[in-house]
């Protein structure tokens, strides 16, 4: 794989082109020459996506524009820039957030009216771009938003996955995984960078050879991939900015396999470069858990060397060999342990490629790399055997030793004779088969180490990050999470973005906290009746599409009641179902004076290989079967299971709920970010004091939040001597619940099939403390109902929620971040003339 040519001569005919038109015109004329013209399409015959293809590269023209204009700001300044390095960016659509950001709505729908066509029908044919799990990879694509919108140079470096989050299909009320081609039909998004591809090594092994009396070493006889960078502009809202995603493409090199090439295995060597594409082919579907896959690590490599390469080619270009400001004017955040490839990669290219000994690279990469940990679920933290590292990435596993032996010499001279504790906090862990510890190989290398809540940060500091605390304590900090109001309001909720910009103006959108003055009209009633028609006509929406994808029908006066995220034991959407059992029993027994109709939701998928979350997801179904069917039922209860949750249909569940869950074991969920969404949209939280919740609930007032169940610290008391069989047999309602349960009533046809649930709930050593929760849960919801029947407070509360939403923007999160860790200048992007 040649590097192509690149012509450094200016062409001026290319360069000053005058600036499209942002009228509905404009937009119609370049609209009609890609559909005719560029992608052959007849008149009479609108293939949709063609249509949708066509629309997105009128939008995508005046992206470019402006994406150029950012970079030579960036450039002339020459600015310090962060880079965002994450395995997953979990975008969701482009066209309604670049129609939005570019300030082209109104034009944009008005173009497409001239034309006959329908905005909605166009935008549902895009694809998600579904390259990550959940929160973790929501959170970094909120990011990228917020940092475009403060104009702050940061780049996103991520993989450009072929087969991206899965597709959920729910067959007899099981989870079926579809491979999700999301790139099947073209992406008008992404424009392909040839011209800075990189390559990447694997294999072989270290030289050392000696050069003017100093050691160096090398990297041979490895074999080569090559990274080709595809970038997908990044817009600010309404500011001129356009930052990049540049995602990284695995493919073969030319000389690839050769040696079998030249003893005549011509075919076999092509074939064979499957292996090397098959770097970037799927994204792991693990929430919070890892796997240890060979495959997986090459990811996590192939992101952080292709990135680095990038940046430092960028460097050299501008500085030459002089890093000594590089520090000053680079940063890279990892996104959880995932890229800390980066770490021992940095150090390897600053001393074997551009020749800095030791302490001038370490010097570097530990005040340039920052760590964001996600959770403290012991499952989740990564560790690969030394073994395989050492197989795939030779060159790294020697810096990766090199750094853990001056590390413990640092702490033996802190702790004296203390070898418990040099064991402890190792890199490397010893035993049967010794593994490289990757979130303490991050903590030990970074200038930051930040938990994404208050409770999360604190608990870091109290148990997983302990001893290195005590080392160094000022290197640790909070960055409470949020997300884009841009998409999770402005664009997804455009009834209540219209009821709160003629309140009080439309600063709210680039300045959250200033939903604050929405509360003194709480008290009006005719603002109430306007927020309530508003939740309406979006709760009509959500029930059309729940009504669409499974066939349940919700009632729009009902309590729409929604928990919608990865299925997982410890955010326990099993207490949920317990609750939606226990008011079916209740409906059962006659038991339903004073009765708030309820509409439930959940939605969410279950990692391939996680067996109780998917016999969750076939109890939701076969719980929703009974009650749906039963006449008894009707009208006071409905339970659906929504099948492939994602952020497009988040844009649709979040503005019509009412009720948000939050009910994870408190000290699990390290902050959560659906909370967030749901409450800027209006609904009311019922949760634990887990995570963001905490802050949720300060912020709302905890009158207007419906708290339950044991604290983080009752949490861990309650655990040794802990006895649901004693709690079972003491509370009536659950008694029955479980009873129903046992007796097979929701699996008559299947026996057997729920007993690992039941087995779950009933084990003094269920880790999830459900049955402990289950009173004061239900007593919580029993409240939920009773304040749902006065529509006039809950319109109010509603309200107050909205107002005391502002903390959650992802600008504030990013500004925390700037402040704290990164210190970069705001720098506005060159004008569009
Ligand atoms: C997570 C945490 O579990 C969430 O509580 C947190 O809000 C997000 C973002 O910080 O990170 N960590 C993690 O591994 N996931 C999270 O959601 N999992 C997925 O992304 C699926």
């Amino acid at each position: 794989h040649t590097v192509p040519l690149i012509i450094s001569k200016p062409v001026p005919g290319i360069a000053d082109l005058p600036a499209l038109g942002m009228d509905a015109n404009s937009i119609v004329n370049d609209f009609i020459r890609y559909f005719s013209h560029t992608l052959g399409q007849d008149k009479m015959c609108l293939a949709a996506y063609q249509v949708y293809t066509s629309l997105s590269m009128s939008l995508r023209d005046r992206l470019v524009e402006r994406w150029k204009n950012t970079q030579y700001a960036y450039e002339e300044q020459n600015c310090k820039r962060t880079y965002y390095l994450s395995l997953e960016f979990l975008m969701g659509r482009a066209l309604g957030n670049a129609m939005l950001n570019l300030d082209v709505d109104k034009p944009t729908e008005e173009a497409l009216r001239n034309l006959g066509l329908m905005l909605e029908e166009i935008a549902d044919q895009e694809h998600d771009a579904g390259l990550g799990n959940g929160g973790l990879g929501r959170l970094a694509a909120c990011f990228l938003d917020s940092c475009a919108t403060l104009q702050l140079p940061v780049v996103g470096y991520g993989i450009r996955y072929e087969y991206g989050m899965f597709r959920q299909k729910i067959d007899n009320g099981r989870q079926m995984e579809e491979p999700d081609h999301w790139l099947r039909d073209g992406n008008p998004w992404e424009i392909e960078r040839p011209e800075h591809t990189v390559r990447v090594k694997f294999g072989g092994c270290t030289r050392y050879y000696h050069r003017d009396g100093r050691l160096y070493a090398r990297w041979t006889d490895s074999q080569d991939v090559v990274a080709v960078p595809y970038d997908v502009p990044i817009p600010g809202y309404r500011n001129g900015t356009v930052n990049t995603l540049r995602l990284w493409s695995a493919a073969a090199t030319d000389e690839f396999d050769l040696s079998e090439f030249n003893a005549g295995s011509y075919t076999e060597a092509v074939a064979a470069k499957n292996g090397a594409e098959n770097i970037t082919m799927v994204l792991y579907p693990n929430d919070a858990s890892e796997n240890g896959k060979e495959l997986r690590l090459r990811q996590q490599y192939f992101l952080a060397s292709a990135s680095l390469q990038d940046v430092l080619r960028n460097w050299v270009n501008i500085h030459g060999s002089n890093f000594e400001n590089f520090a000053e004017k680079n940063c890279f955040q990892l996104n959880d342990t995932h890229p800390t490839c980066a770490v021992p990669e940095l150090m390897r290219l600053l001393m074997d490629k551009h020749f800095l000994d030791w302490d001038q690279a370490w010097a570097i990469t530990s005040r340039t790399v920052a760590y964001t940990n996600h959770t403290l679920l012991p499952e989740a933290l990564e560790r690969w055997p030394v073994s395989m590292f050492g197989r795939l990435l030779p060159r790294l596993l020697d810096i990766i030793h090199e750094i853990n032996a001056r590390f413990l010499a640092d702490v033996a001279q802190r702790w004296p004779g203390d070898t418990a504790r040099q064991r402890r906090m190792s890199i490397i862990e010893e035993g049967d088969e010794a593994q490289i510890r990757m979130a303490y190989l991050a903590v030990v290398s970074s200038a930051s180490v930040n938990g994404v809540a208050e409770l999360h940060s604190h608990l870091l500091q109290l148990h997983l990050f302990h001893d290195f605390y005590e080392m160094w304590p000022s290197k640790f900090n909070n960055k409470t999470n949020g997300v884009t109001p841009r998409r999770w309001m402005a664009w997804s909720n455009p009834g209540l973005n219209d009821l709160i910009t003629r309140t009080i103006g439309d600063g709210w959108v680039t300045d959250l906290t200033r939903l604050r003055k929405l509360a003194p009209h709480a008290d009006k009633a005719k603002f109430r009746a306007e927020w309530r028609a508003v939740k309406q006509a979006n709760k009509a929406r959500l029930a059309e599409m729940v009504q669409r994808d499974c066939s349940i029908a919700f009632d729009t006066e009902a309590l729409f009641d929604v928990q919608v995220k990865r299925i997982h034991e410890y955010k326990r959407q099993l207490l949920n179902v317990l609750h939606v059992i226990h008011l079916y029993d209740r409906i059962k027994r006659g038991d339903t004076a004073d009765w708030t109709p309820r509409c439930v939701l959940i939605g969410g998928k279950a990692a391939p290989g996680y067996m109780i979350a998917k016999c969750i997801i076939k109890l939701v179904n076969s719980v929703a079967k009974v009650i749906n069917e039963d006449p008894a039922a009707q009208g006071l209860l409905k339970l659906a299971f929504f099948p492939d949750y994602r952020v497009s249909a988040m844009e649709v569940i979040c503005p019509g709920t009412d009720l948000s869950e939050q009910i994870s074991t408190a000290g699990k969920e390290a902050s959560g970010t659906g909370n967030m969404k749901f409450m800027m949209n209006g609904a009311l939280t019922i949760g634990t004091l887990d995570g963001a919740n905490i802050e949720i609930r300060e912020e709302a007032g905890e009158e207007n939040f419906f708290l339950f169940g044991l604290t983080a610290e009752e949490v861990d008391a309650t655990r040794p001597n802990y006895n649901p069989a004693a709690i079972i047999a003491a509370d009536e309602d659950l008694r029955r619940v479980m009873q129903l349960l046992e007796s097979g009533h929701f699996n008559l046809f299947e026996p057997g099939i729920f007993d690992p649930i039941i087995h779950a709930v009933t084990s003094p050593h269920d880790p999830w403390l459900t049955a402990a929760d289950f009173r004061g849960y239900i007593d919580a919801q029993q409240q939920v109902a009773r304040a749902y029947r006065d529509q006039e407070n809950w319109t109010r509360m509603s309200i107050l929620n909205t107002a005391a939403s502002g903390k959650f923007s992802s600008d504030r999160t990013i500004l925390d971040y700037n402040r704290d860790i990164w210190h970069l200048s705001q720098v506005p992007a060159w004008p569009v003339k």
